[in-house]
């Protein structure tokens, strides 16, 4: 198992490093889970509509994943029937023969030691049933081949000093190091019970948001959020998955993870910038403030002339706050367009 999950996480890393380019999101594993995390558009942009992206699988148990979808059972391919730990001395590893294995015949072998094989025949009519036992030697299973009815348990023991693992399917030959692909299934249902906390770091400002389903594309989630200030994002997803409790926190890269930052969105405007929500917002307080010291002023002042000049100019600042105000809704309506 830990020799496959290194694969995985090998054959994984390779995806990432290839696609890194495309898509800076991070893979990770939680609990039993691999979850791959990142902004639902990336590169990522302030201002512009965007999201959380989730993505959950889990190995397939490949016996539970044929049952269930009826797919053809190739009782040849490396582990895909049974799988054992690595096996001390005196160590048992067990097998029930279920019925779907009716008239097949299941190689295996160790895979500490790629020289020892057997075979497993299945047959209702011929065979021998209970527990059935075999001893593990130093260079091979005893017996190797046997013919057992379904619903026998085979237990397999390890009578030797050294390691040995019992695993179904043929041995590569030797010299050749396999290659296993751990097949990942979606884990689908995660909108009801898990969550995510979006927070922007320098800030410190953080929501949380419900997931939602993305449209023929099981165990991929998503929530939408157009976000407004460019930087460090963390996203911590926390509930439940299948009944096991989850808390996992996320970083963006300028906090030491893997997905992209939130890049400010100024160099791409063309060929006019346009203000960001939060430069207009600035924008207007500052007019405000210019507001009320004019009034200030214009309270203090004693002759009336004056005043009337200051009249004009609060009149020009009234106008300039009407301007800005305007901008802004013209923003939130060209991006509501797009
Ligand atoms: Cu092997």
């Amino acid at each position: 198992m830990l020799k496959k999950i290194s694969i995985m996480a090998s054959v994984l890393a390779l995806v990432i490093l290839s696609a890194n380019s495309v898509l800076a999101h991070e893979t990770r594993e939680v609990e039993t889970y691999q979850f791959v995390v990142g902004f639902a558009v990336e590169p990522a942009f302030e201002g512009v509509k965007n999201g959380v992206s989730l993505r959950v699988t889990k190995p397939a148990d490949a016996m539970a994943a044929m049952e269930h979808e009826g797919m053809a059972m190739d009782v040849n391919e490396h582990g895909s029937i049974f799988s054992s730990a690595s096996l001390e001395q005196n160590q048992t590893f067990e097998f029930e023969v279920t019925h779907m294995l009716e008239g097949m015949t299941i190689p295996f072998h160790s895979h500490l030691n790629h020289e020892m094989t057997g075979t497993i025949t299945v047959d209702e009519m011929d065979g021998m049933s209970g527990v059935v036992e075999i001893e593990i030697h130093g260079e091979e299973f005893h017996p190797a081949d046997l013919t057992v009815q379904p619903d026998t348990k085979l237990v397999w023991t390890n009578m030797s000093e050294v390691l040995h693992n019992v695993t179904s399917g043929l041995a590569p030959e030797a010299g050749h190091d396999h290659e296993e692909v751990v097949e990942m299934v979606p884990v689908e249902g995660l909108q009801d019970t898990l969550q995510v906390e979006v927070t922007h770091v320098p800030t410190d400002v953080a929501r949380t948001v419900s997931l939602r389903t993305i449209f023929r594309d099981p165990g991929h989630y998503t929530s939408d959020l157009i976000p407004t200030a460019p930087g460090h994002y963390r996203f911590r997803f926390f509930g439940t998955i299948e009944g096991t409790a989850i808390d996992s926190v996320f970083d963006s890269r300028s906090g030491g993870g893997q997905f992209s930052d939130m890049e400010a969105a100024t160099d791409l405007f063309f060929p006019e910038a346009i203000p960001s929500g939060r430069e207009l917002e600035s924008a207007i307080r500052g007019v405000q403030a210019s507001v009320v010291q004019a009034e200030d002023a214009a309270i203090s002042a004693d002759d009336s002339a004056s005043s009337a000049s200051l009249l004009g100019i609060i009149g020009i600042v009234l106008g300039g706050i009407g301007i800005a105000t305007g901008a802004g809704s013209a923003v939130i309506a060209m991006r509501n367009k797009s």
